[in-house]
């Protein structure tokens, strides 16, 4: 039997304010909390879904450093960009933050400082490169020099991008600082560390014991982690940017960017708390609340190891329940690459797109990487949106509400006789709420999709087995059941495909001239009432031509030339 829980705390990732949303973005995160947090609220559960910008870190300062503007600049564009990408396609966040907030400030570093008069960090003194002209320590990624391995001349002190080998600055071959050009000297700083090897023993217990029903893509890579053994990671940084250390003689010193982000998912809660006069700490403290990370693969760790070691060492909060993180979304066979502009951008998409949210959902739902790496193509999104979508789901709904005006005047009409072939659809009905549920329970987002499908599939058949429109002249009773049976369908179907496709919901309630109902009602043959008043049909759907995708892939082919 798994725990009912009372309320539920959903976290997305929280995107780096340094750059704008793609699809890979959308499919590996955002689509698929979004579908988890409006289905939960569907059928009547307490939730809050937590989203926000990530402001801190070194490459927020670099791009400053680049552009000649301040990191706050940087991030304010990118916050704005990104919050706006978000709302337009639907995720419904309770409270989109960000971590330049004072609230995140005040909250992170009394996390930090809790641990530390706790005892939980360890203190440790080791060389690190300075620049002596810029007077400051260099993050790695402000040193640059010869790779150890291929010999590029420009490599990082973290990566070497020409043949993608991890570093470490200290491998460097002749380094130089990208502040003044000059080789940095070593210097003595010191830094406090999370100890994870002390973890390890419950990190086993909790993980590897405890959670072997996590994805087997999440469960695996944590359990190669532990395997490898833990090692004490440094928790602050040589830097101005970011969470000030809150001690005394912590002078240039903040937060490790992944320290402090993941404490933003309880800043980002406690400023939904002020705002709505609710309580934060019962999403974060009580034992019936259930918290639930979204994210991509590249974060696993992050949110499977360090973040519940701190919130452990913390010692007054909950753990999460699932990460049920998603693989890498892959565009027409070749990797999402933000440097190279391979990438479909949100914004870039709406210009091109109006309106097309959904289609872009389904898209995504419906390849969503959920157990392996999964590919985008402008082809599938053409065929996803003319094939199922128009073919199957509008033209349902079409067929049904425009037979429904020409024959009853747009009125529901009464259900007289049920054959057995009724009975049967009115049985399978029935069972889709359900079976639709546990898929997203289970976080199989894209079966819970092809399932939403399938009674709109369902529909269909229904429609064009029975044939009204030739039965309208000589069996009326007949046709008034067949009606009335196809638009309960679709009635259903608002309901059932809101979590997938909201704005597509929002459209179909207004054309059955119906307010949003929820989950529970699903299932049932009578949600429209005889007689009720149908709007007008529109159409839910539009054909995509195949110059609207060829120009979609010419513009993709200019970045590789
Ligand atoms: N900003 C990394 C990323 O966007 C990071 C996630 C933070 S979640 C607390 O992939
Ligand atoms: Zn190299």
């Amino acid at each position: 039997m798994s725990k009912h829980f009372k309320r539920y705390t959903i976290t997305s990732a929280l995107p780096y304010a340094n750059g704008a949303i793609h699809v890979g973005h959308l499919a590996g995160v955002y689509v698929p909390a979004d579908i988890y947090a409006r289905y939960l609220r569907s059928i009547g559960e307490e939730v809050v879904f937590i989203g926000g910008s990530d402001e801190h870190g070194v490459p927020i300062t670099i791009k400053a450093r680049q552009e000649g503007i301040t990191p706050q600049e940087i991030v304010d564009r990118y916050h704005a960009i990104i919050e706006k990408s978000f709302a337009e396609f639907g995720i419904s966040f309770d409270v989109y933050s960000r971590t330049s907030k004072a609230i995140h400030h005040q909250t992170a570093a009394g996390f930090f400082k809790k641990l530390y008069d706790d005892g939980k960090f360890i203190e440790k003194t080791t060389e690190q490169y300075y620049d002596e002209e810029a007077k400051q320590f260099l993050a790695d990624r402000y040193i640059t020099g010869t790779c150890p391995h291929c010999h590029n001349e420009g490599a990082y002190g973290d990566q070497c991008e020409s043949c993608g080998t991890s570093l470490n600055a200290m491998d460097l071959i002749n380094p130089k600082s990208v502040l003044s050009g000059n080789a940095p000297v070593l210097r003595e700083t010191n830094h406090w560390y999370l100890p994870l090897d002390q973890y390890e023993k419950w990190l086993t217990e909790w993980i590897i014991e405890g959670h072997k029903e996590w994805k087997s893509n999440v469960y695996g890579q944590c359990k190669s982690w532990i395997d490898l053994g833990l090692q004490p990671r440094a928790v602050t940084r040589d830097l101005d940017w970011g969470v000030k250390v809150p001690l005394p003689d912590a002078e240039g010193k903040v937060l490790y960017v992944w320290f402090d982000a993941p404490i933003g998912y309880i800043s980002a809660t406690k400023e939904w708390a002020e705002k709505t006069g609710k309580d934060w700490e019962i999403f974060w403290k009580n034992d019936e609340s259930k918290l639930v990370h979204f994210i991509g693969k590249d974060n696993i760790v992050f949110h499977c190891i360090i973040f519940p070691a701190m919130l452990k060492a913390e010692g007054s909060y909950i753990l999460p329940e699932n990460v049920p993180a998603n693989e890498f979304l892959n565009l027409e066979n070749d990797k999402i690459s933000t440097s190279r502009n391979w990438a479909v951008w949100l914004h870039e998409y709406l210009d091109e797109f109006p309106n097309k949210q959904d289609v872009l959902r389904y898209a995504l739902s419906a390849n969503a990487p959920e157990t392996k790496d999964n590919n985008f193509t402008w082809k599938d999104f053409q065929d996803r949106n003319n094939n199922e979508l128009l073919a199957i789901f509008g033209n349902f709904i079409n067929r049904t509400v425009v037979l429904a005006h020409k024959y009853f005047e747009g009125n529901v009409p009464e259900p007289t006789v049920w054959n057995d072939e009724d009975k049967a659809v009115i049985e399978e009905l029935r069972l889709f709420p359900e079976k639709i549920g546990k898929s997203i329970e289970n976080y199989r987002f894209r079966e819970g999709l092809n399932e939403m499908m399938n009674l709109a599939r369902l529909g269909n058949k229904y429609l064009t087995d029975q044939e009204p429109w030739k039965k309208f002249k000589t069996d009326i009773e007949r046709t008034k059941t067949i009606l009335n049976l196809s638009l309960q369908i679709c009635a259903n179907l608002s309901i059932l495909c809101e979590p997938f496709l909201p704005f597509t919901s929002k459209k179909l309630c207004r054309i059955l001239n119906m307010e949003p109902q929820t989950w529970k009602q699903a299932g049932d043959c009578n949600l429209l009432k005889t007689g009720h008043h149908l709007n007008e049909a529109e159409f839910l759907f539009e054909k995509i031509e195949d110059e609207a995708i060829e120009n979609q892939v010419k513009k993709l082919q200019l970045c590789k030339d």
